[in-house]
């Protein structure tokens, strides 16, 4: 097998070809990315300088990198995305570029080979927001941010090419990842190089709004699973289980890194806050062998000690453009904000 992971320098295809490595040691992999502000060549450069395996940097908007990177290939990953909800309301077009017309130019150098299978990396935030029960694969699309109508865009438009051309293709919806790896501009990882700091954590709103949390590997296995064991032309709901409000997720982040809840700070609220995500994985579960192994205490100490270990590496993008970004998101909202009233 040959396969070719767009986005493989970011947070999950950066982990996704680590378990390649350590797992499916015979296959070819190719990395695709651009190495935009979340890519980073350093979360896989112990991987490219093994026998069969190829970086390339490139844009999957460009059609001559994408031919190039696909040459031979039988399948495609492409996690390649912008995906951070605020900095799409800030400025939606680079996320309508890459999230929807670079789907496009991957599917149509996809369809001119005889290939196996087009794995779309989706997410669970096209359904918008879910106030009770869980979105299955067949609910209709409600997304309500930008990023997350490009999602929307680019799966529909996946699919479409499955209905049209007979594309071998595979949707997945995966709920919030976390894990080691991950650009500390997602709350998770904000909140765990904050506290380390002793720095404020800006919750939005009331803080209740609820996420599904998934471990990394968890997300990893789950597509390798439909890789290996769906037909195609399907969509898969990807959850971890472990549904908690942001508050719950912060407490759990003191608690873990040994700080006090006078570090929380509750900020002016995202534009369009979707209130709660929750996902049915009955279908994953069902028709493949894959089910979430790891719960969200034992994620949680995982991930707080990789990014205690790892401090040069946040260190390093905390003094880049992600300070000029968080000063501009958060300054002026921390300025404004309440902490946690006296009990
Ligand atoms: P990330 O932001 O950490 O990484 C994205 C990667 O894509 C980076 O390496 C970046 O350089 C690369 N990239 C961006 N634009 C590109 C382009 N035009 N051409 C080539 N490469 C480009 O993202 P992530 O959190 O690892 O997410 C990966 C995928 O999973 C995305 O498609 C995202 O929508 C989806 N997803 C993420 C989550 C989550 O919680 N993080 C949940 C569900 C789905
Ligand atoms: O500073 C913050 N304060 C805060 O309260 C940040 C960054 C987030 N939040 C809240 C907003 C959300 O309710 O925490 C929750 C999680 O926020 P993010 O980490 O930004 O993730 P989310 O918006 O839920 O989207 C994520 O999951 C689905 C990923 O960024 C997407 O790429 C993925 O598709």
């Amino acid at each position: 097998m040959k396969i070719l992971v767009t986005g493989g320098a970011g947070f999950i295809g950066s982990n996704f070809v680590r378990m390649l490595a350590a797992e499916r040691t015979t296959w070819k992999v190719v990395v695709l990315d651009k190495l935009t502000y979340a890519g980073r060549l350093e979360n896989i450069e112990d991987l490219t300088v093994r026998p069969g395996f190829r970086f390339v940097m490139g844009d999957i908007c460009d059609p001559a990198a994408v031919a190039g990177a696909m040459e031979g290939c039988d399948a495609v990953v492409n996690f390649a995305a912008e995906t951070h909800v605020d900095r799409s309301i800030e400025e939606a077009s680079s996320f309508v570029r890459t999230d929807v017309e670079g789907v496009r130019v991957l599917l149509e150098e996809f369809r001119k080979g005889d290939r196996l299978l087009f794995l779309q990396v989706s997410t669970d935030e096209v359904y918008g927001s879910v106030e009770t029960g869980y979105s299955r694969e067949t609910d209709s699309l409600c997304p309500r941010s930008p990023y997350s109508a490009s999602k929307a865009g680019g799966e529909l438009l996946a699919m479409s090419y499955h209905y049209t051309y007979g594309t071998p293709v595979i949707v997945t919806r995966a709920s919030n990842n976390y894990g080691p790896f991950q650009y500390p501009e997602k709350l998770i990882p904000l909140f765990i190089t904050n506290a380390l700091d002793g720095l404020q954590l800006p919750l939005y709103g009331d803080g209740l709004n609820r996420r599904d949390w998934l471990f990394v590997e968890d997300h990893c296995k789950a597509i390798l699973a439909v890789l290996e064991q769906s037909p195609g032309g399907s969509v898969y709901n990807i959850g971890g289980g472990f549904e908690k409000s942001n508050l719950e997720v912060t407490r759990a982040v003191l608690d873990s890194v040994g700080a006090g809840p006078e570090l929380i700070r509750f900020i002016e609220d995202r534009p369009g806050h979707d209130r709660r995500y929750a996902l049915d994985i009955g279908r994953i579960t069902g028709e493949t062998s894959w089910k979430p192994e790891t719960d969200f205490r034992r994620g949680m100490e995982i991930t707080v000690e990789w990014y205690r270990t790892h401090r040069k590496w946040w260190e390093g993008i905390k003094s880049g453009e992600f300070g000029e970004y968080y000063r501009r998101m958060y300054r002026d909202r921390l300025a404004r904000s309440r902490g946690v009233p006296q009990e």
